[in-house]
């Protein structure tokens, strides 16, 4: 985790690099933020490991002053279209029945949104949600519908097949069949990305298979806009990994936003909605959850229920990963 005093050391290293051309990745910090304070931008932040490849391509759209919606979208893909992955995209872990379903969500920083949920055979849930939210007037698409919405807007219908990891770890999984979450190593590692642009705009998006074995048709708190992700254009973004059911009680990510709006920093604005999530959730000891945070003068924050949570940030110095405080 950066802490403030890191934060603000590394802001100025970042106006001489700027000031004297040498910065690597490219343009880094715009001297026009609100009531006259530098605004960090711009920046990516994404959850866990698999962040660091998918803030990558992100990266090299907010460097070329593209828009947030369009990293946030296309910086996610990554991690969707990765095989080895076994929480993100179809070569992830199935539910219970063997069949992969996918959530995603995707909001921009005119407050438009749109999500699909229990999307099967679709290799990018994310681009799905993008179309739900450009190109039809609602904001959800759910099961055989959203797949039709998808393949008649030309996405491929992909085999049923799982990824040879995931069969593999399927059949064992099937000796018991039992559900026990084991925190952070649960192999369901949610993405969720939030960015500011160099126009000081901002978007999010989030996309999963949800948890490992859930009862097929569950649906988490990633696809539910305010749960797994919000962006307030005027306020911040947010978005949340972990165990959807605990965030979705709490509305997670729309409060989040909801506390930076009434003046509290990414970090405290976290904490305090994993405070809340304890109050809210009884079992929390058994629990994982970790929300990220983008205030709009490009400042972060995270913070987790358990130790262990990792996201990866990318601005003009860099692309790297820290570890988020935890409350327990
Ligand atoms: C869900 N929140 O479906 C997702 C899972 C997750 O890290 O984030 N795992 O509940």
């Amino acid at each position: 985790m950066t802490t403030r005093r890191k934060f603000i050391q590394g802001s100025a290293l970042l106006s001489v690099l700027t000031l004297s051309g040498v910065s690597k990745w490219g343009k880094a910090l715009t001297l026009a933020g609100q009531a006259g304070l530098p605004v960090r931008k711009p920046v990516v932040l994404s959850t866990w490991d698999h962040g660091l490849a998918a803030n990558e391509a992100a990266w090299k759209i907010l460097a070329a002053n593209g828009k947030a919606l369009d990293a946030v979208e296309k910086g996610v893909m990554v991690t969707e279209a990765d095989i080895r992955n076994l929480s993100v995209g179809l070569s992830a872990l199935p539910d219970r029945d063997g069949i992969v379903t996918l959530d995603a969500s995707i909001m921009d920083e005119k407050g438009r949104c749109g999500a699909v949920a229990c999307l099967e055979r679709i290799k990018h849930p994310i681009a799905v949600a993008r179309m739900v939210m450009e190109k039809t007037p609602h904001v959800l698409m759910v099961g055989s519908g959203a797949q039709k919405f998808a393949l008649d807007n030309g996405f491929p219908l992909e085999s049923e097949k799982l990824s040879p990891e995931a069969e593999k770890q399927y059949k064992a999984w099937l000796k018991t069949s039992q559900y026990k979450p084991i925190i952070n190593i649960e192999n369901h590692d949610t993405i969720g990305m939030i960015a500011l642009d160099a126009d000081g705009n901002l978007s999010g998006s989030c996309t999963t298979s949800g948890l490992a074995y859930k009862m097929h048709g569950r649906v988490g708190d990633s696809p539910i806009i305010g749960a797994g992700m919000y962006v307030d254009n005027e306020v911040g973004a947010a978005c949340a990994t972990g165990l959807g059911e605990t965030v979705l009680r709490i509305c997670g990510s729309y409060l989040v936003v909801e506390l930076m709006r009434q003046g509290l920093s990414p970090m405290e604005a976290c904490r305090k909605a994993v405070e809340r999530l304890m109050a809210k959730n009884p079992d929390y000891k058994d629990v994982q959850v970790g929300f990220l945070a983008l205030n709009k003068k490009g400042e972060h924050g995270a913070y987790s229920l358990q130790k262990g949570f990792s996201y990866a940030l990318a601005d003009a110095t860099g692309n790297k990963m820290f570890d988020a405080k935890s409350k327990l």
